[in-house]
């Protein structure tokens, strides 16, 4: 083998690791995975066509607090557009999770109790503007309003995964 082939290889290697990851290469958007582990790419246009929401949020971060404005849909209805929530099953979603993956590996948590229309109905969004500018597919931002710090404002999304804590009764 030569040594430009064994270097492709490698990278290949590399990359679909990262895919695998949800360390998404190009300027894909994330990539979402439901509770059966199954992944979904949605396209920058099937979330244009989503209905879009604005929030202005404030929050404290290590350097002081911040503030924009940020547009973009629910994240609810994102995960219901990938087939990721069950929208049908309320009993069943009281006990999932969602993890959101940043570029960087960042990770931070959100309830789906918390964005279910069926519990709190809380306005949480996948931005795909702030102040105006659109962010680009590999750029996208949560934006939890009312949280005080901004740990779980994920920036640059790569990955958002539906996971269910463990249960003994049946689900319905
Ligand atoms: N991808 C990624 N997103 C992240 C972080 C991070 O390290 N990586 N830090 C979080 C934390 S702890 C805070 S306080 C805010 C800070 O956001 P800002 O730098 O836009 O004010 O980003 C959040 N989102
Ligand atoms: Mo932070």
């Amino acid at each position: 083998m030569t040594g430009r082939l064994v270097a492709a290889l490698a990278g290949a290697v590399l990359l679909s690791g990262a895919l695998a990851s949800g360390i998404s290469a190009g300027a894909a958007g994330p990539v979402f995975v439901g509770p059966t582990g199954r992944q979904i790419a949605l396209t920058s246009d099937d979330l244009a066509k989503l209905p879009s929401v604005r929030l202005h949020v404030s929050f404290l971060a290590e350097h002081g607090t911040s503030s924009a404005d940020f547009a973009g849909p629910l994240l609810w209805d994102v995960l219901v557009r990938a087939g990721a929530v069950d929208s049908g099953k309320p009993r069943g979603t009281a006990r999932e999770i969602i993890v959101v993956t940043g570029a960087d590996g960042y990770i931070a948590a959100l309830a789906i109790g918390e964005i279910s229309p069926a519990f709190e109905d809380k306005q949480v969004i996948l931005a795909d503007e702030m102040d105006g500018k659109p962010l680009t597919p590999g750029h996208l931002r949560i934006v939890v309003p009312l949280d005080r710090h901004g740990g779980r404002s994920v920036r640059d999304v790569v990955r958002i995964a539906v996971a269910a804590a463990a249960t003994k009764t049946p689900d319905r």
